[in-house]
């Protein structure tokens, strides 16, 4: 079982319990368990598998046995007859914005509501409404919240389908008879949710390749089972394609499946126009055409290549400019994982985060990385624990001291995440900003402002010389909120006239700014900072989803603050304040 797993049935457990109406001590138990599983610095399942959590804060004897018998086993029997107290549809409430577990308790004893569909006919025939600490304007916003659900239902945020992904590709890999495997379709294409995982591979022998692929222990029902195709689905619903193909097929297939549709009609269109049809399998002579000779294809680049084309990054095809750009040698040299230097916009436990400060630095080090921006929140934010004048301050030394340690071989810049208020004044006065390394300002209330207003709030923040980069600019939530109301390209502009950075909040959950926009950015002069938000040790690595995205916005690495190295980036920092 992964630490993920682990950590979702103890979250499970203590919302159950609460249900109940169970001892809040046993319940925060619960709680601080799934916190400590999910952000434990060493392999924590490896640990419980052999019995060794002894001694680690924050897991008592009875979360102990638990985790042994989830480690072991892959189940936990205390947990499947609490669930079976309770319908099996009761955990969709939870994913319902506005709807916490006191919330929930309170449907599910007063008016029996156990389902997503239960809730909705509650909303709408008034008897939620009649609920103490339930009002009209709940009701609307839950109605909203299930509405807007409802339209991504089949969608996966990257994170949901990451990890899947790339063991069931390292099983297609091992296979011994199968030569080639990638990933196709959207997850390729690096977007921000998809709707399933289409794997490719190239064999001699499909029937058992695809024989093999249906019965991997993660396929839960098999959807169809051809000679060269089968759809499965796996853990948490997650539907997975597997096409095998010959060698020869493969590079076609390859470009096909990736996608998307939209560059592959415009592809299709420029292989006619040469006289080639063209298809998931081959290019072929038309008939009665002259045409060039078709050249040896043994990768994508080849057919790119053949077509008058450079290559074109899996990320740049949605028929959206990469064919001019591949047509005029324009192709931008996209930014890699590997360029990051360090990160910004990062919390430790002074707020909401999991880990110290210490624990972050050390974490960042590890990871390769020249330094670390903290931005813990600031005091409006006071749901998430943040810092107020004082605080911040002690903090400010705090970082200064641990600096002195480094020696110059890493540094830690001390920052804010500093809450823009509505009016678009900011949570701490300019003189503390400035005792400041960076800033970062984000919006966190008052989302349902008229565009215009909103936009004029972010603008008036961004003017303010103290604040380096803005915040994850539209507030969404993948699948789960959708962005408030905001002009972007006039947010885009402010931030050019004044040097604002503007973050890529690498988050699976965020990934905001939005790819969409990030040309119109880098044209204008916008400088993107690659921030994970990490609230853990483990959240520094979201910095690969932000990369993904980063790419889908045709970004460098010279367009990316992060990228520099340490002592340039001490420079760009101060520039401007
Ligand atoms: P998704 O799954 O909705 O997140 O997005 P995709 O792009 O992965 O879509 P999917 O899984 O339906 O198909 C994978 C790729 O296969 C798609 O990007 C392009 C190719 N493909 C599928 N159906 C067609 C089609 O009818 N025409 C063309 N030209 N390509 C197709
Ligand atoms: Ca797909
Ligand atoms: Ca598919
Ligand atoms: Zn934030």
């Amino acid at each position: 079982m992964t630490r993920e797993a682990a950590a979702q049935i103890l979250e499970r457990i203590a919302l159950l319990l609460e249900l109940k109406g169970e001892n809040p001590f046993k319940i925060r138990a619960y709680k601080t368990g799934a916190e400590v599983v999910e952000s434990y610095a060493g392999d924590i399942m490896q640990l419980a598998a052999e019995n060794k959590l002894a001694g680690i804060k924050g897991i008592g004897d009875a979360l102990r046995d638990k985790l042994h018998e989830m480690a072991t086993t892959g189940k936990l029997e205390f947990f499947e007859n609490l669930k079976a107290e309770f319908p099996e549809t009761l955990f969709e409430l939870f994913d319902v914005q506005g709807l916490g577990p006191k919330k929930i308790a309170a449907l599910y004893s007063e008016l029996g509501v156990g389902s997503i569909a239960d809730l909705k006919h509650a909303c709408e025939n008034g008897m939620a409404a009649k609920i103490s600490g339930f009002g009209e304007k709940t009701v609307v916003k839950i109605l909203e919240s299930i509405a807007f659900r409802d339209e991504h239902a089949s969608e996966f945020r990257v994170d949901q389908v990451y990890g899947l992904a790339q063991t069931i590709l390292g099983m297609l890999r091992d296979h011994p008879n199968v030569s080639r495997a990638e990933v196709c379709g959207s997850f390729r294409r690096g977007k921000e949710t998809v709707h399933d995982l289409d794997f490719l591979c190239s064999t001699k022998k499909p029937e058992e390749v695809i024989s093999d692929f249906v019965k991997l222990p993660m396929v839960e029902k098999v959807i169809a089972q051809g000679g060269t195709k089968a759809s499965v689905y796996t853990v948490n619903g997650i539907q997975c394609d597997l096409r095998a193909v010959s060698s020869k097929e493969f590079p076609f297939a390859l470009v096909y499946f990736t996608g998307s549709k939209e560059h592959n009609v415009e592809l299709r269109q420029r292989a006619l126009d040469q006289g080639w049809s063209l298809n998931e399998y081959a290019f072929t002579p038309v008939e009665g055409k002259s045409a060039p000779a078709i050249p040896a294809v043994h990768d994508e680049a080849d057919i790119y290549r053949a077509l008058g084309l450079d290559f074109i990054e899996p990320e740049l095809r949605e028929n959206s400019g990469e064919f001019e750009a591949a047509e005029h040698g324009q192709m931008p040299h996209l930014i890699q994982l590997e360029n990051l230097r360090g990160v910004f916009h990062n919390h430790t436990t002074a707020s909401d985060g999991k880990a110290t400060l210490r624990e972050m630095a050390e974490a960042a080090q590890e990871l390769g990385m020249q330094y670390l921006g903290i931005a813990d929140h600031s005091k409006s934010s006071f749901q998430a624990n943040g810092l107020d004048a004082k605080r911040l301050r002690a903090q400010i030394a705090e970082i200064r001291e641990l600096n002195e340690e480094f020696e110059g071989h890493f540094r830690v810049f001390a920052g804010s995440e500093v809450d823009i208020l509505k009016d678009g004044s900011l949570d701490f006065d300019d003189e503390l900003l400035a005792e400041l390394d960076y800033c970062v300002a984000s919006v966190h209330n008052v989302f349902n402002l008229p565009e215009a207003e909103m936009t004029k709030r972010i603008i008036r923040a961004i003017e303010n010389p103290h604040v380096t980069m803005l915040g994850h600019v539209t507030g969404r939530l993948l699948l789960q909120r959708p962005s408030y109301a905001v002009n972007i390209p006039a947010i885009i502009d402010a931030a050019a006239e004044t040097g604002t950075i503007i973050e890529l909040n690498a988050s699976a959950w965020r990934l905001d700014m939005d790819w969409r926009w990030w040309r119109l950015a880098k044209e204008k002069g916008v400088k993107c900072s690659i921030n994970p938000d990490a609230h853990s040790t483990l959240g520094l690595e979201d910095v690969l989803f932000g990369v993904r995205a980063a790419r889908k916005g045709w970004l460098t690495r010279k367009d990316v603050i992060n990228c520099l190295p340490l002592g340039e980036v001490e420079k760009a920092l101060k520039k401007g304040r």
